[in-house]
């Protein structure tokens, strides 16, 4: 098998099986937000990329697609529901999200976890090239780099967790919170979204583990005397901001953003984007809207709201009774406070092309990212890329990573209702000049601190690792 110098190693591969004209199987790029955040990066690398191809039981040899080597894992049905819906989305996600939803731990689910995670490190040991380097993706592979390190001690790995890291008394509650830790410092870099997550990482091996830390360091001792140093420190994530304003100038967005505003015909117009996930505050958020209409401080001609709630884990028991209370706000709002004319909230429970999502940020007036916890929100970010002419409001929940750096935002506590109430109020009547002087001094930092910059930092600090490695 071919090897590569850079190999990603991510739960999904970064393309969709579909069905060609004819019948036939065809490969197309993926529209997810990780995929979009490391093309830029394997583009510029010739690199491969170890993840699941999105369907069950799936057996596919090593492809090529647009210049990167694509080598596919497997996952059985079994395996999809307790290492990935089990497992990584009903003990790690609302674990590690400040246990909003209850996790569940299940014995089964951790042998599954383990079982697979050996299967993506296996396949990555033999994609690498002799001292290459593999860069791990996310909390579904936590156990992957120590793995790669007994298969491959000749390479440097890295581990980008996009998710947050919990305080040390969430964590510990985590009855293989040992194993966990130990998988990770099988990397040479584990990267975060916020200096706190790190924080709470090295608290975390502190007193689990006793290894001592000092700065953005760890030092995890070596069984025949020594240590080795670790990188623990944070990366905020970011997006291809060029790439958003480039969209935002295109004449059919553009036009499509006009019509969008014309039709739904309110003076002012508040957006939510979302997957449908509890993490995200959706219900928060349509409380206070709601409230709003109650106490006659709003009228659906005067605010809309449209909410996009694109689908997500939907083989996830939490993932649907969200989706029936969601829906269960949905109508009641709906139907209290909507005219023949005027529909108080437009809600769509469905995925869009990226031209659409661009057109709503255009189109929105205020933007409302509430989310109880969450690693960074990229929404925040492209809406802010996309307010070429410095209008627009931005509602930021302060759980959000993207608030340490995007302080210019109205920032919110989502779990405040009065505080939100007031604060969508705020961003509904502030002047022009206003909007203008936030939103300038959010679009330099996501202008300037764009994904490839994120990538490089990450990849710079490991390639600075590996020269020590190598070094005689
Ligand atoms: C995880 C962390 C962290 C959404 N609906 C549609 C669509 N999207 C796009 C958005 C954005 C992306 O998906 C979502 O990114 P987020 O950052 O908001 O959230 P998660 O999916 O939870 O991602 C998060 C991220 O990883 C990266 O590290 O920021 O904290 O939870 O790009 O635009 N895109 C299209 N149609 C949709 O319907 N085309």
């Amino acid at each position: 098998m071919p090897t590569a110098d850079l190999v990603v190693v991510a739960n999904r591969l970064p393309v969709d099986r579909v069905e060609g004209p004819d019948g036939e199987h065809l490969w197309r790029r993926s529209p997810g937000g990780l995929v979009t955040a490391l093309e830029q990066v394997m583009h510029n690398l010739d690199g491969a990329w170890v993840g699941w191809g999105g369907k069950a039981d799936l057996e596919v040899e090593p492809f090529e697609f647009d210049g990167t080597l694509l080598v596919p894992v497997k996952l059985s049905p079994a395996d999809l529901r307790d290492y990935y819906e089990g497992f990584s989305n009903g003990t790690i996600w609302p674990l590690y999200h400040d246990v909003i939803a209850a996790p569940e731990f299940k014995r089964s689910w951790w042998d599954a976890y383990v079982r697979v995670n050996r299967r993506f490190a296996e396949a990555a040991a033999g994609a690498v090239a002799e001292n290459g380097v593999v860069w791990v993706q996310d909390y579904q592979l936590q156990l992957v780099p120590q793995m790669l390190r007994e298969l491959r001690p000749d390479i440097t790995i890295g581990y980008f967790h996009h998710i947050p890291f919990p305080a040390y008394a969430l964590f510990a509650q985590l009855p293989w919170r040992r194993q966990v830790l130990e998988g990770l410092l099988g990397a040479d870099v584990v990267g975060f979204q916020r200096a706190a997550d790190a924080g709470n990482f090295q608290r975390s091996i502190r007193r689990l583990l006793s290894y001592p830390t000092k700065g953005d360091t760890v030092q995890v001792p070596l069984i025949d005397d020594g240590s080795r140093t670790v990188i623990a420190k944070h990366y905020p994530i970011s997006i291809d901001a060029q790439k958003f304003i480039e969209l935002a100038k295109h004449p059919d967005v553009v036009a499509r953003a006009k019509e969008i505003r014309e039709q739904v015909g309110s003076e002012k117009l508040l957006l939510g984007v979302d997957r449908l996930d509890y993490t995200k505050g959706i219900r928060h958020r349509l409380k206070a809207y709601g409230e709003l209409l109650h106490d006659e401080r709003l009228t659906p001609e005067q605010a809309t709201l449209v909410q996009v709630a694109s689908p997500s884990r939907p083989g996830v028991e939490a993932y649907q009774d969200l989706r029936d209370e969601i829906e269960m706000m949905v109508a009641r709002i709906n139907g209290d406070y909507s005219s023949v004319e005027n529909t108080a909230i437009r809600y769509l429970h469905q995925g869009y092309p990226r031209e659409e999502m661009v057109a709503l940020y255009l189109a929105a007036d205020v933007m409302l990212v509430t989310a109880l916890r969450d690693g960074m929100n990229l929404v925040a970010k492209e809406y802010v890329a996309v307010r070429t002419d410095s209008t627009g409001v931005l509602v930021l929940s302060e759980f959000a990573g993207a608030a340490d750096e995007l302080g210019s935002a109205l920032l919110v506590n989502p779990h405040d209702i009065d505080g939100m109430k007031d604060t969508i109020i705020r961003a509904l009547q502030m002047p022009e000049a206003e909007q203008a002087r936030r939103m300038r001094t959010m679009r330099r930092k996501v202008l300037d601190k764009d994904v490839e910059k994120w990538g490089r930092a990450f990849l710079d600090d490991v390639e600075r690792l590996r020269g020590k490695r190598l070094a005689p």
